[in-house]
């Protein structure tokens, strides 16, 4: 499998107690953020390039979690992370993107002080087929939200670099691990 997460689960289930919103090293997040209604900031490849480019500044070099999958749209993105030692960050980290993207985006479409982040969504992962179904729930979203027939040619997403690697495996985890049943929130 592509990836060793089963002691991140079972200590995920040691504090299965706790408050819903606790954050947890070395906890896989699912996050999902989207613009305010009916505005689609990020319209074109240099922008969601700089949008791409800020979360991965933000999460992985300033702040050290890992990336799994990620796909960004005009409208919204999805991250599968982990968070390692920084979970208590990830408001902070998400704060600065949101806050860096648009002004960066503001500026350049000449719009002063408009709002352009709603809201986000973030869920710790707590099972193998949790966490594979989101894997293949966030490769599908090039095709989901109609930006390509086949997400491996979608330039803002993961898929293309684990297709790129090792296409037969990335078959068999979607086939493994249907997503239709994940629930995660879409503009
Ligand atoms: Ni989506």
């Amino acid at each position: 499998m592509l990836f060793d997460i089963n002691k991140n689960f079972k200590e995920f289930t040691n504090y299965k107690h706790s408050p819903a919103h606790l954050f947890l090293n070395n906890a896989y997040y699912i996050i999902t953020a989207h613009t305010l209604k009916n505005i689609r900031p990020f319209y074109d490849d240099e922008r969601k390039q700089i949008l791409l480019d800020s979360i991965f500044m933000n999460f992985i070099n300033r702040n050290d979690w890992k990336m799994i999958a990620y796909f960004v749209a005009d409208n919204h993105y999805h991250l599968l992370m982990n968070s390692k030692n920084n979970a208590g960050k990830l408001s902070k980290i998400i704060a600065d993107i949101h806050r860096f993207t648009a002004i960066t985006i503001n500026k350049m479409d000449n719009i002063n002080g408009r709002q352009v982040w709603y809201q986000y969504w973030d869920t710790v992962i707590t099972s193998e087929n949790s966490f594979y179904a989101r894997f293949n729930y966030i490769h599908y979203n090039p095709v989901k939200h109609e930006y390509v027939t086949k997400s491996e040619d979608y330039k803002f997403c993961s898929y293309k670099d684990y297709f790129e690697k090792d296409e037969n495996e990335m078959l068999f985890i979607k086939k493994k691990y249907p997503f239709d049943k994940v629930k995660v929130r879409e503009p």
